[in-house]
């Protein structure tokens, strides 16, 4: 068997605004099962970048460890990246974030990897508003280690072995937004036109951005009785709105019903453009995002796009006033004020 990817592509296909195909935001050739959630979310990573013009220099890719934390070898090989440990992606992506906060920061994680080993680490860089996108790929098992339950297994759904798991589920976005995320997202990676524009936005978001991505494992947890198979998702999916992201300097041209629309504005002047479905449901309102999920658990429905959002969100730099220039381009001259500075700080502790 081979993994190498054939590198031939239609002599035509169209460029970006940097003079780029699409191929050249891909990755390698996946090992997935074939059919697998985390695949389609990886292609919805490629068509994102390439669409948005995104040199892939300036982008790092972080992970943890399981089928998901795999995927970003599948996207963006021209980009940098760092697959660390089980549950650990958030203080390697915290520690290049502080020394270089111009790259984008794109960490991908699994539920197991986020919501069991990893939680410590998932609700302090919530805290800290780390400006980076964050993205679980939620199966509600163990994929990589054959299928046991996770932390974000509903209460009664069955897996593959006929197991019933006796135990609430973690709600990744509720507790997201309950801990202060300015960014809050959720998904289906079976979902191209929904998680496309989202990613978009929290690409352009200044702060932590965060997208639950149901993404089902058809090798462990696609049986019936399952509630994060492609049958149950399809079935039970309400989504709070269509939308649009709108570059800096577009017009929003979409003509929906008056009381319809709702358009969030980004920091850099871009923006969202919200075809509301949920008509008491406002996005910048956190009761509000929460009550919409709250109301969706009840009726076991899974509520999808963009839940909350804070657009005028502090980021960690700007909240700890780091340097303008990035700590790893600071000469020894800017770092060392010398010793005639030292001298008059040692004179003020005498
Ligand atoms: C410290 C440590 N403990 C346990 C494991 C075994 N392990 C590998 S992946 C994984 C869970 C992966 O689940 P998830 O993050 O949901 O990813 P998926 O494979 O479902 O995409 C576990 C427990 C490990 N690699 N390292
Ligand atoms: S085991 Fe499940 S999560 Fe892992 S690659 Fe296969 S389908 Fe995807
Ligand atoms: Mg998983």
């Amino acid at each position: 068997m081979t993994y190498v990817k054939p590198k031939f592509r239609h002599p035509e296909l169209p460029k970006n605004k940097l003079g780029y195909t699409v191929d050249y935001y891909e990755g390698a050739l996946s090992t997935l099962c074939a059919g697998c959630g985390h695949d389609s979310i990886s292609a919805a990573v490629v068509q994102t970048c390439f669409e948005m013009n995104i040199e892939p220099h300036r982008l790092a890719k972080l992970s943890g460890i399981g089928c998901s934390s795999k995927t970003p070898a599948y996207f963006l090989s021209n980009s940098h990246g760092f697959n660390s440990v089980h549950g650990r992606m958030p203080s390697v992506a915290t520690g290049a974030n502080l020394a270089n906060k111009d790259l984008i920061y794109f960490g991908v994680s699994g539920d197991g990897d986020t919501a069991s080993i990893g939680m410590g680490q998932f609700v302090h860089v919530i805290r800290r508003n780390l400006n980076m996108i964050y993205i679980v790929m939620n199966n509600g098992c163990y994929g990589l280690t054959k299928g046991q339950d996770s932390a974000t297994a509903d209460e009664g759904s069955k897996n593959k072995t006929g197991h019933v798991n006796l135990f609430e589920g973690i709600d990744l976005s509720s507790l997201a937004i309950e801990l202060g995320a300015t960014f809050v997202a959720q998904s289906f990676s079976g979902d191209k036109a929904q998680l496309t524009p989202l990613i978009k936005a929290a690409i352009k978001h200044p702060g932590f951005a965060f997208i639950n991505v149901i993404s089902p494992c058809v090798t462990f947890n696609n049986n019936v009785g399952s509630t994060k198979s492609y049958d149950y998702v399809r079935h039970h999916i309400e989504a709070t709105s269509t939308m649009d992201f709108v570059p800096e300097m577009t017009e929003i041209t979409a003509s929906y019903d008056e009381g319809s629309l709702k358009t969030v504005k980004m920091h850099d002047g871009s923006s969202i453009a919200l075809h509301k479905l949920a008509q008491d449901w406002d996005p910048l309102d956190k009761i509000s995002a929460m009550n919409a999920i709250q109301h969706a658990k009840q009726k076991h429905e899974i509520l999808t796009g963009l839940l909350y959002m804070q657009p005028e969100s502090v980021e960690l730099h700007q909240l700890l006033n780091t340097s303008n220039k990035p700590l790893n381009t600071l000469t020894k001259k800017e770092l060392c004020p010398g010793s005639v500075a030292l001298a008059d700080i040692n004179a003020g502790l005498r």
